[in-house]
């Protein structure tokens, strides 16, 4: 078994961007810009935008935070996105999720600007990349596929079950690993909530995609021996051993799974910080794509 280390994995690349910013930078052009918009104080929101922020500094980025209360009308967040479409120094930007009930989420998602959506989540940057044209992909998609790359682990003509069908994980991961690009061409199953077996069809599977957000769904009896297991869960469950009260708990059962995959993610150190490895890549795209 091999435990797949996202965390230096993210590390490795960001040092590598570190190193193409550096070279920008010294030519004179203008350092990569990623602005994100964070509404209202959720503790996990909290700290994924800190995550972001931090590695921004560590590429050589300059970044800004935009704070709003909770309260926002969505028309004024809207105005806010609006002035970071027409902001030229302003390379990408991101808006933090979930956004209040009273927010519109596709609404908002529609409103940036396609070539500044570096979470690749509006429509335009979705069906570019459905159909393989260039186009900011989703974070955390984007972020397995080069975990898979980097481990070189074989995904042509192998069956990949996706569990989880949400917009910005299941659907593009299925997306991306049936495409004919490398790592890629795989047979894909998306499972979900209506799906009557599960356990059925993972135990087809060369490689799962556990992506459904229930802590620890994945149990052994569920996984071939040998299989790939990419975890992609990140709930907080209460431990009061811990001093935040709270731990990272993936969808996978790791325990009982790890011994029977060849290679499997842990959580934390997966797929959590090649998402926003994935992040800072896409924000390098977008500021170069205007030079
Ligand atoms: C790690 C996210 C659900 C809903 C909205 C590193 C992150 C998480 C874990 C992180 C996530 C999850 C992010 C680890 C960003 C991933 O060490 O395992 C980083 O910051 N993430 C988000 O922005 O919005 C979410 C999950």
């Amino acid at each position: 078994m091999t435990l797949i280390d996202g965390k230096k994995t993210a590390n490795d690349i960001k040092l590598e961007i570190a190193q193409e910013v550096k070279e920008m930078v010294a030519r004179g052009e203008r350092a990569p810009h990623l602005a994100a918009i964070l509404v209202g104080h959720d503790g996990g929101s909290e700290t994924y935008v800190a995550n972001k922020v931090k590695a921004c500094e560590v590429c050589g980025f300059k970044s800004s935070l935009l704070r709003f209360d909770e309260n926002i009308t969505e028309e004024e967040l809207l105005a806010e996105i609006k002035k970071l479409n027409d902001d030229e120094s302003v390379d990408g930007f991101i808006v933090q999720l979930p956004l209040p009930r009273h927010i519109d989420e596709q609404r908002v998602t529609e409103a940036i600007d396609p070539d500044k959506d570096v979470d690749g989540f509006h429509p335009v940057n979705v069906g570019r990349m459905s159909i393989g044209l260039p186009c900011f992909k989703s974070a955390t998609p984007s972020g397995i596929i080069d975990l898979l790359e980097r481990y070189d682990i074989e995904t042509r003509g192998k069956h990949a079950v996706v569990i989880g069908r949400s917009n910005i994980v299941g659907k593009p991961v299925a997306t991306l690993l049936m495409q004919k690009a490398k790592p890629g061409n795989c047979t894909v199953t998306v499972c979900h909530s209506a799906t009557p077996d599960i356990k059925q069809l993972t135990l087809q599977a060369d490689i799962i995609i556990a992506a459904l957000g229930k802590p620890e769904f994945l149990k052994e009896d569920m996984v071939k021996e040998g299989a790939v297991v990419i975890d992609v869960g990140t709930t907080r469950v209460p431990d009061a051993s811990r001093k935040r009260g709270f731990r990272l708990c993936g969808d996978v059962d790791f325990e009982n799974v790890a011994p029977k995959c060849s290679y499997i993610t842990p959580v934390p150190g997966g797929v959590g910080p090649m998402t926003i490895c994935s992040l800072m890549k896409n924000t390098l795209q977008a500021r170069k794509s205007k030079s």
